[in-house]
């Protein structure tokens, strides 16, 4: 019901425009683009506001669910990072201090959590970016170790990193994006990184800048458009066959790794979505019961569902330029998936020709009920 009234709203919008177009503005009836803009961009869903945060938390991100089926939701503040980046605990519709003493990176002065996620040895992973404070592979791998349920000391069990982004356990491995992992000839590099948690349980893993370092498992290059960013392989999950999918911040593409028996990179492809064309890829989670992957779509506003077993795209949740209010989407970054329910952080720091036009209070997390 609600994908055959998510169509329905997207073949309206595009009988709208086309008569208004016919009608009054012919000579712009080739501009009906893919990219909404704040004025064109229809309402589609319906997400809810789960809790507003205060300036002191004012750049929600990453969401991993705990063992105790509470969630854990990083603050890395990049809107003002006046504010100390901390960790929160979602515990039915409200928050909580999880972890508020970060280290910070020595050069930097600065902790800057994304995406996190309990490993097998039931401690907490989060991916570090440094790289809006310094470009120069900053960025870091960190542990919170966690004793009967409560986060204790943290210490890094990786660095390197241009932009370590997103976060994912599979098995005793964990996969990290990093969206600027460069080449000497290639300044719009990203990689899929991996690390078996015995390498990470020997030692700090020092990953070699601006090479085909051998952690990493696949490298992208990003089509930089007219939003300017070079941000690459974003979001990481995987589907009911254990094969990889992350997405392009900068240019949209979305990609599937598979993998061989021992782990190694058997096939890298694209992702040929059929309907709406995605522009920007951030956060994504695949629901493994249905193999619907859902992705934030940050530079319109939207949540994208995509169908892995025919590659359809349906818009489950979209809105115009807006300060969040009400559980409106600004700028969505990340989504998590527990039980039906779709949390949603509104990460609410615009680039260039983003939908979003700037970060604003209400600070906000949104929810999406699925039928
Ligand atoms: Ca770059
Ligand atoms: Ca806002
Ligand atoms: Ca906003």
């Amino acid at each position: 019901m609600l994908l055959s009234a998510t169509l329905l709203a997207a073949c309206g919008q595009s009988a709208d425009k086309t008569s208004t177009a016919d009608s009054s503005a012919p000579a712009d009836s080739g501009k009906t683009s893919a990219v909404a803009t704040a004025d064109t961009a229809q309402r589609i869903g319906n997400p809810k506001l789960l809790f507003t945060l205060g300036y002191t938390h004012n750049t929600p991100d990453g969401l991993a669910l705990a063992p105790n089926g509470n969630i854990i939701l990083s603050v890395p503040n990049l809107a003002d990072n006046s504010q100390p980046a901390s960790l929160v605990e979602i515990v039915g519709d409200s928050m909580r201090p999880y972890l508020s003493n970060l280290p910070v990176e020595p050069s930097t002065k600065k902790a800057a959590p994304m995406d996190l996620a309990f490993g097998p040895d039931g401690h907490l992973y989060y991916a570090e970016n440094q790289y809006e404070n310094d470009k120069n592979y900053k960025s870091r791998l960190m542990r919170v170790r966690v004793q009967n349920g409560k986060p204790g000391a943290v210490e890094t069990v990786a660095d390197g990193f241009g932009l370590a982004n997103a976060v994912l356990w599979k098995g005793n491995t964990i996969y990290v994006t990093d969206s600027q992992w460069d080449l000497p000839d290639n300044d719009k590099g990203s990689a899929v990184m991996r690390f078996a948690l015995a390498e990470l349980n020997k030692g700090v893993v020092h990953l070699k800048p601006k090479t085909m370092d051998p952690h990493v498992l696949a490298f992208f290059t990003t089509k930089v458009n007219e939003t300017g960013v070079d941000n690459g392989a974003d979001g990481l999950d995987y589907d009911s066959q254990g094969r990889l999918y992350t997405g392009s911040f900068g240019d949209g593409t979305l990609y599937r790794m598979t993998l061989k028996p021992d782990g190694s990179l058997a096939k890298q492809e694209v992702v040929t979505t059929a309907g709406k064309q995605i522009s920007c890829v951030d956060g994504l989670i695949i629901d493994r019961k249905t193999d619907k992957l859902y992705l934030c779509n940050s530079r319109q506003n939207a949540i994208e569902v995509v169908n892995l077993k025919d590659n359809s795209v349906t818009t489950l949740a979209q809105n115009g330029d807006t300060d969040g209010t009400g559980g409106l989407l600004d700028q969505p970054a990340e989504v998590l998936m527990k039980g039906n329910r779709l949390y949603i952080s509104n990460f609410d720091k615009p680039e260039k020709n983003f939908v979003n036009s700037k970060s604003d209070a209400p600070h906000t997390m949104s929810v999406i009920d699925l039928q």
